[in-house]
């Protein structure tokens, strides 16, 4: 799907860091369906030299969700192929090639939270506000809010935004959980792509193990979770760059952990 509305640009020496940015600031960023199908195709055609990707919004809001334009006619039987349109393409940004960082600023409401919250990392600045504003259009969220913001903020708190339109600033947000950093206004993307570059320096094998076995694990039994943690554990060690790496630690060439 070809849209000028979606734009890529990879970083860094080795191409390592992929920016994404939402380009359709005169509605807001609002998610179209091409927008959303080029969400889905950017992801699944990620160059192979990206090894962590930031996405952002121009303009002043990150996202103002579903583009409400193009929901009038739909039917039932058209609204569930649309439901799963979304959620096919916010797996690829979940459960896809490459971990992601959202940079947050201004509106990051409806589908725009659900797309953030198919992210690894959150950071917001100091002008961003979440909200699901489905309760009050009459509708229901569509894109894997359902099951994925519970998992971040708990269901009580995604009922109590749906049921009664409450707006979360930036600080709220970050206490809460939606997001993970807090930054002033303005440096979001500044953080989320010094974020990205040290992602981007991990083992590969560390962030696929973090992106496809933790969030598995986090849904099993802890009797399964115990069995499959020791599974990808025993694998990710026996990477040679694992091998090399704690090598380097105990050789005293190894970064030590600093307090920040
Ligand atoms: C839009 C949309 C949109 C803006 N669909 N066109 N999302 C919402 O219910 C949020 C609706 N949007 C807003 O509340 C506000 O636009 C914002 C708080 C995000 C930004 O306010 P502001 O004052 O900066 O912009 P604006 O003047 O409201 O909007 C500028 C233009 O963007 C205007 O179009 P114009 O042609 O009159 O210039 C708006 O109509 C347009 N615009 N947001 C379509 N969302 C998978 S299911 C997910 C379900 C949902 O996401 S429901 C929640 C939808």
């Amino acid at each position: 799907m070809q849209t000028n509305d979606l734009t890529i640009e990879l970083r860094g020496d080795e191409e390592q860091i992929a920016l994404i940015t939402l380009n359709r600031p005169t509605k807001r960023n609002a998610l179209n369906d091409g927008l959303v199908l080029a969400i889905r195709d950017i992801f699944q055609g990620m160059p192979h030299s990206v090894r962590a990707a930031v996405i952002h919004g121009n303009g002043d809001h990150f996202c103002a969700g579903l583009d409400l334009s193009e929901l009038s006619e739909r039917n039932a039987a058209a609204g569930v192929h649309h439901s799963r349109m979304w959620h096919h393409a916010l797996d690829q940004v979940e459960r896809g090639p490459v971990p992601v960082v959202a940079a947050l600023h201004g509106a990051v409401v409806g589908g725009g939270l659900e797309l953030a919250s198919a992210c690894h990392i959150r950071v917001a600045d100091a002008s961003a506000f979440f909200a699901l504003p489905e309760g009050s259009r009459g509708i229901f969220v569509g894109g894997g809010g359902s099951v994925r913001i519970p998992r971040l903020i708990g269901a009580a708190r995604m009922a109590d935004m749906m049921f009664t339109g409450r707006v979360l600033g930036a600080e709220e947000g970050e206490r809460v959980g939606l997001a993970q950093y807090l930054v002033p206004q303005g440096t979001a993307l500044e953080k989320a792509l010094e974020l990205a570059t040290r992602i981007a320096s991990n083992a590969p094998l560390t962030n696929y193990a973090l992106m496809q076995a933790l969030p598995r694990i986090a849904d099993q039994t802890a009797d399964h979770g115990f069995f499959t943690e020791a599974l990808i554990s025993a694998i990710v060690q026996d990477a040679p760059e694992a091998k090399a790496r704690v090598r380097e630690f105990l050789e005293g060439r190894g970064p030590k952990v600093k307090k920040q």
